[in-house]
């Protein structure tokens, strides 16, 4: 497979331009790539499986993602899926670049390497107008431009910052509950849950939670959390020696035909084949839809 290389001189009118704002409505499926500039996925609706560095993640509403130069990434899969790409390139003219630059690495010291952080509805309602303004700056390129597109940018990533380590505050919230909710099935995804009880627990009724997820997500609740197990189950299989059947298992499915179905119904593979294919290819890709068949029971 090629990797694309995105360069940012295609990107960014010149040397000044530091930041640009590139929305994506909707993103459509998008092979791997690298970029020499950052970027920061705000995803505002929709699902679709990114592929960061070999390991599938599917991704949804209100999710942020922190991408490095040479980070290498893709999209897969995608059901309308909405989101906004902010890409910059840090350079000494930036304004207090030394107070800024710890906002602009997607990991430190508090949180690793972590790159995925789930926004609430509301921290997301905030960052729609300055994203608005940033994009509206960065468009032009006299100098007064370029000094508040930066300051719009600080913002932006300090607000984002803020929001990544909000506690309790805004729990009364729908959107925030809404938020906890994604996150809870991201977190106990391979656990049993019972869908029901888990909109209870949020504050919904199951078919308001129902209502509220498609519009956000684009999928079911159910559909959701078969493919979060999915996720789980493919960076399983190619990160350990574990058995198919214990890797189902460990990921949530208590019934091993469910799982071959939908494995194979979401990459057109076995998962051992899955296996096999994610170990020898070189660079590392993940192309969830190749060798793909035409999946049914029993094929
Ligand atoms: C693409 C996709 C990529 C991004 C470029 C700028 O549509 O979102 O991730 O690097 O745009
Ligand atoms: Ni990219």
């Amino acid at each position: 497979m090629v990797l694309l290389k995105l360069r940012g001189r295609e990107f960014f009118r010149g040397e000044s331009q530091f930041v640009g704002v590139e929305p994506r409505t909707p993103q459509p499926t998008f092979p791997l790539h690298e970029h020499d500039f950052h970027e920061l996925v705000i995803v505002a609706s929709g699902n679709g499986w990114h592929v960061l560095n070999g390991e599938p993640h599917l991704l949804s509403c209100g999710e942020v993602i922190y991408l490095k130069p040479h980070d290498r990434h893709a999209f897969e899969e995608v059901h309308d899926l909405h989101l906004t790409n902010v890409i910059y390139r840090p350079n000494d003219a930036l304004l207090h670049a030394d107070r800024v630059r710890p906002y602009l690495q997607p990991g430190g010291e508090q949180v690793g390497e972590r790159r995925y952080w789930q926004i609430s509805a509301d921290a997301f309602a905030r960052l729609k107008p300055l994203l608005a303004a940033l994009a509206e700056e960065s468009r032009k390129s006299d100098a007064a431009s370029n000094l508040m597109a930066q300051s719009l940018f600080v913002q932006l990533i300090v607000s984002l910052w803020r929001d990544r380590f909000a506690t309790g505050a805004e729990h009364a919230s729908p959107a925030a509950r809404f938020a906890d909710a994604l996150s809870y099935l991201r977190q106990h995804c391979s656990q049993p849950i019972d869908l029901d009880e888990l909109a209870h627990r949020f504050g919904y009724s199951p078919r308001n939670f129902r209502r509220v997820f498609r519009e956000a997500t684009a999928t079911t609740p159910h559909g959701y959390l078969v493919k979060l197990r999915l996720g789980r189950a493919m960076r399983a299989l190619c990160a350990s020696d574990e058995s198919v059947t214990d890797v189902a298992l460990a990921s949530g499915f208590n019934d091993s035909n469910h799982f071959a179905y939908s494995f194979r119904k979401l990459t057109g593979m076995s998962p051992s084949r899955y296996r096999q294919q994610a170990r020898c290819r070189e660079p590392r890709t993940l192309n969830l839809r190749s060798g793909r068949r035409l999946a049914s029971p029993g094929s």
